[in-house]
């Protein structure tokens, strides 16, 4: 009962909810004047924007095919998995904007928050680390069981939380990222067996700066860390030939809510917004359960430290999702 309450204060105390979200999700209310809400003591959806998807027969419907599976395993990435209806959509748009402003009450939690990250004066990538502390969209959607049960067939195991990412192209003069594998920038966690979720919040296409993904290179070398939001060609340009001749990107042009995955080797980029429309994304960050700290520092701006050779766990990194373990609970549950 204690604990009911305090779940219900903490849910009131969300900044940032419209009428309308209130409306989809028939539970929260807001009062004026609260303070600031940290969603990351919450390990549980805390609105109903998402399905819950409790049963094995409900989360039947969001397992990816044995092609789809075998497709990640051959080319390292795989595009097109519907996350988000367009009402989530709306409600996350809703939420991104309010984020945008960097007077937003909850700018404190994010982990790194650029209003401009990229290095070209001309151009502008908003990116921000930790929008699940922040609003209840971008919080229930690591819950979201078609994000989840994706997640856990491509990482063949329980699904933890790493980090949230925004990236964000305003029209006109939306910035590039530049080509890069992921784990260049997270040799701070070990083994690698990490995954991506990107999931458009526009439609992205060729013109507006979708992601480009080079098939098969999750099986190249680890390659230098370039600057994220720097020279697009800092890495294809320092390339071996071997590789440089492998180098042939497809554009992974998505309608919004769909997503991509991609594995942490794969190289990935994606080129500038020119068009009078913003191209607006939202990204997980997750490992297989099992993955260990390996620096004795804080791996986020803020979080405790979590000593080099320990699991990583505790309030910022929760697991979301164990099969295995709801099969153990109920062997008659089948799938994941
Ligand atoms: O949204 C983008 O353009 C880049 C995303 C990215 O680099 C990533 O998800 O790792």
């Amino acid at each position: 009962m204690v604990r009911m309450v305090r779940f219900c204060l903490a849910v009131r105390n969300v900044p940032g909810v419209s009428e309308r979200d209130r409306e989809i999700r028939g539970e929260l209310r807001v009062e004026e004047g609260d303070a600031m809400n940290d969603l990351s003591r919450y390990h549980q959806p805390v609105g109903k924007l998402f399905a819950r998807a409790i049963a094995a027969e409900d989360r039947e419907k969001y397992r990816l095919s044995e092609e789809q599976v075998e497709f990640f395993r051959e080319n390292g990435y795989l595009k097109g998995v519907r996350i988000l209806s367009d009402e989530q959509v709306d409600v996350l748009r809703g939420e991104l904007e309010k984020l945008m402003d960097p007077g937003h009450v909850g700018r404190e939690l994010f982990h790194e928050y650029h209003s401009n990250e990229s290095t070209d004066s001309n151009r502008v990538v908003f990116h921000a680390l930790g929008a699940w502390r922040v609003m209840p969209g971008f919080h229930d959607l690591l819950w979201n069981p078609a994000f989840l049960v994706p997640a856990s067939q491509l990482l063949g195991g329980a699904v933890r939380f790493w980090h949230d990412q925004l990236f964000c192209k305003p029209a006109r003069h939306g910035g590039v990222v530049a080509w890069h594998q992921d784990y260049s920038y997270w040799t701070r966690t070990t083994p690698l067996a990490h995954l991506t979720c990107w999931i458009g919040l526009d439609d992205s296409t060729r013109e507006n700066g979708c992601l480009n993904y080079v098939p098969g290179s999750h099986k190249w070398p680890d390659l230098p860390k370039p600057v994220l939001t720097g020279e697009m060609d800092a890495i294809r340009d320092s390339l071996p030939n071997e590789l440089r001749e492998k180098f042939a990107p497809v554009a992974i042009e998505l309608k919004k809510g769909e997503s991509a995955f991609h594995h942490a080797r794969t190289m990935h980029g994606s080129g500038a917004n020119d068009t009078p429309k913003p191209r607006r994304a939202t990204v997980i960050n997750v490992f297989r359960d099992g993955v260990m700290s390996n620096a004795d520092e804080p791996l986020l701006a803020g979080v405790p430290v979590i000593p080099r050779g320990n699991a990583m766990g505790g309030q910022f990194f929760p697991l979301l999702f164990d099969a295995a373990a709801i099969r153990k609970a109920d062997p008659s549950l089948r799938s994941g």
